[in-house]
């Protein structure tokens, strides 16, 4: 260690920033990037506790919160390797480069431009620590042009995305054309609208971004053990769809988050779809692949007999899916949570045994498709400005595929109270709910729970999602 003092180790750590954004800029020339690559490789490989973790604590920003710690993991690594001597930092750098080039074949939107970003990086980040700045100016040389490239490299690739979402867009409209539907509620500051706007959705994947396929090209490939393998445009299907109302919920949702949307889908039922394949007797899953390798599975027989309703789904509101909710194609049960309903960026549905294993199981999640759990969320809790008790209290609750027959709510642990429902798009979909109390000074824990009209009431123990989904009562407290 004798001669690393703090200065040798910050110019190290300037020539990995530097060495990264060379890097990233070339793999970005192609609309990849070798920092997705290893942030897909650690979602792919970190133990399940430490995703939860992180999904726990990114919220909404895991994307980017990953990306950020690529960089940083890779910046630190520079540093490290500068420490090794002479004859072993060139073999260490060699395998660095050589794994960052591998993984970055991982990344989303990948091209051989990315393995040679890795390589480059690996490459320059050699040269560069050969004659490591010393300097305070020759350390920050290194440091800006590696920021100025890695931000050139981030608007190259928004930029690439950008064209996507306009080309995904001028597919043209996926609906009925019907008018937005409406429950009875209106409008509530606060409240939930009925039907959440694309941009609003929340977006649950293991990617670093969305795949960018061209439509035009594109073809759903229904294959495996089948008398009739089918080969699908968007426009074939297009012409098969039916619009149904659902609300999409990830497994990750504790009682409370956000983790959940009410859509108007746009998709062909598979059970014709499946007919028309003619299933070989073998065949018991259907395996939705995307374009990526990663599957989800679902048992054949409850889809083909249409006892669990699932779509091969197109549109959402009346637009092609947005590219991060999985254009052009994606398959969703409705009542199944997110992770076990179908993959988005379909590639192919393949017919299959039950030799299949999904991309989840492997990391430790039950086989068997999790039902989404009734759940009642409050959005509005507010004594409004009149200084009175009167206190709004409305929500969403949802209970699909059955349906909401009830929603409560109970003061300080009190009786369960019942409150008006919004009328009910579809039993699929989530329900809205609102009610007025009359609340002494004071403060007050307001609680919600729901009935599903299957005769489910939510549990209110709490339970991490893992590994059987979110269990209690959202809670919130007011002051009056
Ligand atoms: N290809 C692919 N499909 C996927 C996933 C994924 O990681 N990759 N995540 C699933 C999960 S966990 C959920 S909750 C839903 C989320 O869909 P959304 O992002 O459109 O809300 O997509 C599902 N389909
Ligand atoms: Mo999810």
């Amino acid at each position: 260690m004798a001669g690393f003092g703090k200065g040798r180790l910050l110019g190290a750590a300037a020539v990995g920033l530097g060495a990264l954004g060379a890097g990233e800029l070339i793999a970005a020339a192609r609309g990849g990037s070798v920092l997705d690559g290893v942030g897909r490789l650690l979602t792919d490989t970190v133990p399940v506790p430490v995703v939860e973790a992180a999904v726990e604590r990114a919220g909404e920003h895991d994307k980017e919160t990953t990306r950020l710690g690529v960089a940083a993991g890779a910046v630190l690594a520079s540093a490290g390797l500068a420490q090794l001597p002479d004859r072993l930092r060139g073999p260490a750098i060699a395998a660095f480069g050589a794994g960052a080039a591998a993984t970055a074949l991982r990344g989303t939107n990948r091209s051989a431009m990315s393995a040679l970003g890795g390589i480059a990086a690996a490459g320059i980040l050699r040269a560069g620590l050969r004659r490591q700045p010393t300097g305070v100016g020759g350390g920050l040389l290194w440091a800006g042009a590696g920021a100025g490239m890695l931000a050139a490299a981030e608007s190259l690739v928004r930029r690439d995305d950008r064209l996507h979402r306009e080309r995904a867009r001028r597919v043209g409209s996926m609906g009925s054309g019907v008018p937005t539907p409406e429950d009875g509620f209106g409008t509530e500051p606060g409240l939930s609208p009925l039907i959440t706007q694309a941009g609003k959705f929340y977006v649950a994947d293991v990617n670093s971004r969305a795949p960018r396929i061209d439509p035009e090209q594109w073809r759903l490939a229904i294959r495996g053990l089948v008398a009739h393998p089918l080969r699908l445009s968007l426009r074939d299907l297009a012409e098969q769809a039916v619009e149904f109302d659902a609300v999409m919920v990830c497994v990750h949702n504790r009682v409370g988050s956000g983790r959940a949307g009410n859509a108007r889908w746009f998709g062909v039922p598979l059970t014709s779809l499946l007919d028309h394949t003619l299933p070989e007797s073998g065949a018991t899953r259907l395996v939705t692949r995307a374009v990526d390798g990663y599957t989800i599975s679902l048992p054949l027989e409850p889809l083909r007999s249409g006892e669990w309703p699932g779509y091969l789904v197109i549109g959402m509101n009346g637009e092609p899916l947005p590219p991060e909710h999985g254009f052009p194609a994606r398959v969703f049960v409705p009542g199944i949570y997110g992770q076990y309903s179908g993959a988005k960026w379909l590639a192919e549905l393949e017919l299959t045994d039950d030799s299949h294993v999904d991309y989840w199981w492997r990391r430790g999640w039950p086989s068997a498709p999790l039902w989404v759990r009734p759940q009642a969320r409050i959005d509005v809790a507010s004594t409004g400005a009149t200084g009175s008790g009167k206190c709004t209290i409305a929500g969403v609750s949802w209970a699909p595929p059955h349906g909401v027959s009830a929603v409560e709510i109970r003061i300080d642990e009190t009786d369960w109270l019942p409150v008006e429902l919004g009328a009910e798009l579809a039993p699929a979909a989530w329900r809205r709910w609102r009610t007025v109390v009359d609340l002494p000074p004071g403060e007050h824990t307001v609680q919600a729970r729901v009935t599903s009209r299957s005769g489910e009431v939510q549990d209110g123990a709490v339970r991490p999602p893992f590994p059987l989904g979110p269990g209690g009562y959202h809670s919130v407290t007011v002051t009056v």
